[in-house]
């Protein structure tokens, strides 16, 4: 039986997915080359750092450390650009009943995201009080497809890996769900997301009692 749900952000609780794509597609615009929609999807739930690392790949482009350090620098301020603009109509649908319904059968409520920049997102959009416990990029030090931070996350919440439900929408955060030994829910389509033990289209598909399907048909 569950105990926790643990979230990731990015692309699950609020749609900032494409905001990350359109500061990526600048950076590699001013470098001269085109970086496509399916070679951002490489770039999702991945830290800050090893996406520039994939995108200069994409590009065939060397870098020093001064200039990936620039880089990274640049597009985070384009980034943090367009999220300091978004609005409450941009938590993707279903999410706020849900965790609320969560709460209100007593399972407690993460975030495990890879992002530094979680916390002035969830202060944005008002959603911190829906959270027991928030574990960002800048609470540990491997990335997904590592668990160290849904481990953590679980461990915050005082609970097993076992009773933990994770819900992701990148391949590597499934996989570092299931590396940690949690049950994972994929959010988005089940071909990107095929290692995940459910799919889901988005969180609206849910209330508390189809989860608990969810959870026993597997
Ligand atoms: P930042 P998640 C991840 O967040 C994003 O999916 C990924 O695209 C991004 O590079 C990473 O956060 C780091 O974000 O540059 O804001 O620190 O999906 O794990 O919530
Ligand atoms: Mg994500």
């Amino acid at each position: 039986n569950v105990k926790a749900c643990i979230f990731d952000l990015d692309g699950v609780i609020v749609d900032t997915a494409k905001y990350h794509y359109l500061a990526w597609r600048r950076l590699a615009e001013m470098l001269g080359f085109e970086f496509t929609e399916k070679d951002n999807e490489r770039l999702k739930g991945v830290s800050r750092v090893r996406s520039l690392e994939i995108l200069l790949e994409v590009g065939n482009i060397d870098a020093t450390p001064e200039q990936k350090e620039k880089w990274a620098h640049d597009k985070n301020e384009w980034y943090v650009d367009y999220i300091t603009k978004m609005g409450a109509d941009e938590i993707l649908p279903g999410v706020v009943p849900f965790l609320v319904e969560l709460r209100q059968k007593g399972i407690k409520t993460a975030i495990g995201s890879a992002s530094k920049n979680a916390n002035l997102i969830l202060s944005r959009l008002g959603l911190m009080s829906h959270f027991d416990a928030i574990i960002d990029g800048n609470k540990v030090s491997a990335a997904k497809p590592d668990p160290e931070v849904f481990v953590a996350a679980a461990n915050v919440l005082g609970v097993s890996p076992e009773h933990s439900v994770v819900f992701e929408d990148a391949e590597a955060g499934i996989e570092a769900a299931k590396a940690g030994g949690m049950f994972a829910v994929g959010v988005g389509s089940d071909q990107i997301l095929a290692k995940a033990d459910v799919v889901i289209g988005s969180l609206a598909d849910l209330n508390y009692e189809k989860f608990m399907c969810l959870l026993n048909v597997k």
